[in-house]
This record gives structure tokens, sequence and C-alpha cells, in this order.
């Protein structure tokens, strides 16, 4: 009996080795990224029927009616941030729009410079992506902005951008990139334009404290972003995807927030809490965004939420996004 059971102990992790090694490369070849692709996160964002002021308040009918998203989960572990972070989308025929709510017991910001590396800085961060680019957007407390659009060089041909003055590869500011800690992306690496300004962008931030005042306890900021449809053609040319998009279409976006300092142990936290993780340190893995599907439906009415939603005014009681 003494000799039996570890014997078949041995045998039982021989088989399942045996049966990891074979299954893993199918696996792995399946799914090359790491997280699951069951539990990226789902959204649909409805329109708006009345106007939104880009003034960092929150505080418009669409936005008081707005399904938020989840509270936002660490990047790589996926458990939840220690403050509480949202996000939400809003649309018309003109325009996309981007809500974020961070709690934040003391609001802070250094960076002024447009384009400044503001991942330095507490901030939030947008990600749009095509079928072949994605854009980048990183915002801080002072509402100052740092932009950059991406193509996958393996596409930069094929798809028409080598073509357009703009994406020109030898101008200031490009460079190429391969990711931050995911650097076997199936698709390769990518050419980054860091002097990409997307045209008719509008943002604002709304600090509800203090702002580098640490005598205080401060609530945290809301950030409000408006970016024309129009200006998101780089990203829609290579699969000629609709402007305005159609009921049902869907666009891949990374919602996230990046602090300076991490939750005391035990917790492990890498310090990037997003809407849907990537379970590594990256945010350039458009194969992992959450996956907005715009729908036609106007946001509920301008007198608030009707009580067959509850708790969009309480956003530690709201719903999971809508499955699909
Ligand atoms: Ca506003
Ligand atoms: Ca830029
Ligand atoms: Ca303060």
């Amino acid at each position: 009996m003494g000799l039996q059971r570890p014997r078949s102990a041995w045998l039982y992790f021989a088989v399942a080795a045996l049966v990891a090694c074979d299954l893993m490369p199918a696996l792995s070849q399946a799914w090359p990224f790491p997280w699951p692709e069951d539990r990226i996160a789902r959204y649909t964002a409805r329109r708006t029927s009345s106007p939104i002021v880009i003034d960092g308040r929150l505080d418009e009918p669409g936005w008081e009616s707005v399904e938020r998203s989840p509270r936002f989960a660490d990047l790589i572990s996926g458990r939840p941030g220690m403050h509480d972070t949202r996000a939400a989308v809003l649309w018309d025929d003109m325009y996309l729009y981007v809500g974020y709510w961070v709690e934040e017991p003391f609001v802070e910001a250094t960076l002024t410079q447009r384009d400044a590396p503001i991942y330095q800085n507490n901030d939030v961060e947008l990600f749009i992506a095509g079928r072949d680019a994605y854009y980048e957007f990183e915002m801080n407390a002072f509402g100052t902005i740092y932009e950059v659009f991406f193509i996958w060089e393996r596409e930069f041909e094929s798809s028409g951008y080598a073509r357009r003055p703009e994406f020109d590869r030898s101008g200031p500011g490009v460079r190429p990139f391969n990711g931050v800690g995911f650097r076997q992306h199936p698709r390769g690496p990518r050419i980054g334009y860091w002097n990409w300004d997307m045209p008719g962008l509008e943002s604002a931030v709304h600090v509800d404290g203090t702002i580098n005042d640490h005598k205080d306890r401060d609530r945290g900021w809301t950030a409000e972003l408006r970016i024309p449809w129009r200006s998101l053609e780089p990203l829609a040319m290579p699969d000629a995807r609709a402007l305005p998009p159609r009921d049902g279409d869907e666009w891949r976006m990374d919602f996230s927030r990046f602090n300076q300092y991490k939750e005391a142990a035990p917790a492990k936290d890498s310090g990037g809490w997003a809407w849907s993780p990537h379970g590594v340190w990256d945010s350039h893995i458009p194969e992992l965004f959450t996956r907005v599907r715009f729908s036609t439906e106007v946001v509920a009415s301008i007198n608030g939420p009707s009580p067959g939603r509850p708790g969009a005014r309480y956003p530690h009681r709201l719903p999971q996004p809508r499955q699909r």
C-alpha cells in the first residue's frame, strides 16, 4: 500500500503532463493571448438624444442615464481595483462620447504639455481599434492629453496607409513599436505616430476635490471626451466600416486607469486597472479590448433612469454589461 500510492500519483502526474503537453500547443495556437476570450467585457453603446457639453462634468441627461461599466479590475489579475473606476460610451450621428468616473482620495497631476508622457501621472486611457490600426488617448487630472496612432507594420502597405501623407513614416515623432509586456503579439510590430492629433477631439476633466493639495481627501475626478466620427476614418478605412456605425456594429475599445501608487501588500496591485483586463502588463492588445456594440436605441429618457434600470445612478449597484 505504501508504495502504491506514490506510484499511482506518479502515474497520474505523468499522464496529466503528457495530456498537458499535447493540448497546450493546440490551445495556445487557437488563442495566443494572455486573457481568456470568453472573459472579454462586452457593452452596448446607446445614442444620446440631448447635447453633451465637453466640460468634464458628467451631468447631462445622457450620462445620468447611461449604463456604466463594471468597476475596473487589475489589468493583469482581473481583481477589483482599490478605488472605484467606471466608464461609459454614448454616441450620436456626429460624435462618439466617452466618460470616466474616477474615485481618487488624493487627486494629483504634474504634466501640462500636450503629448508629455501622461502615463507617468495618474491617468485615464482610451484605445480605439480599427482592423489594422489603433488609436491611444491618455489624460491626467489637469486635462493634459497624450495621443498616438499605431499601424500594424504588416498591413501598412496593403491597407493603404503607405499612400497617405499623414502616415509618412519618415516624419517627426514616428518610430517602431513592439508592445510593452507582450512583445510576442502574433501580428508583430507596429509603427507609432506620436505626432498624431485626432482632428476635432474635445476633452475635459472635472476634479471633485482639490488637486495637488493633500490636506484634504478628494472624491475623485471625471473625464469626458468627444471624437467626431469622421475623424475615425483612418481606423475605419481598411474594412470600410460605417461612420457613424450602423445598428449592431462592433468596435473594439479599451478603457483603463493607471496609477503611480499601488495598493499595499498583500494586495497584488499592478497599478493599472481596466474595464476588460489583459492578463499582462500591456494595453496594446486590441484582441482583448472591450467589445462595444453600437445600438441605435436611445438611452433612457431625460427624466433619468427608468424603474426597469435600477442602479443607473448608483455605481456600486450596477448590472454587468448586457450580453449580446
Ligand atoms: Ca459634460
Ligand atoms: Ca500626439
Ligand atoms: Ca486634494
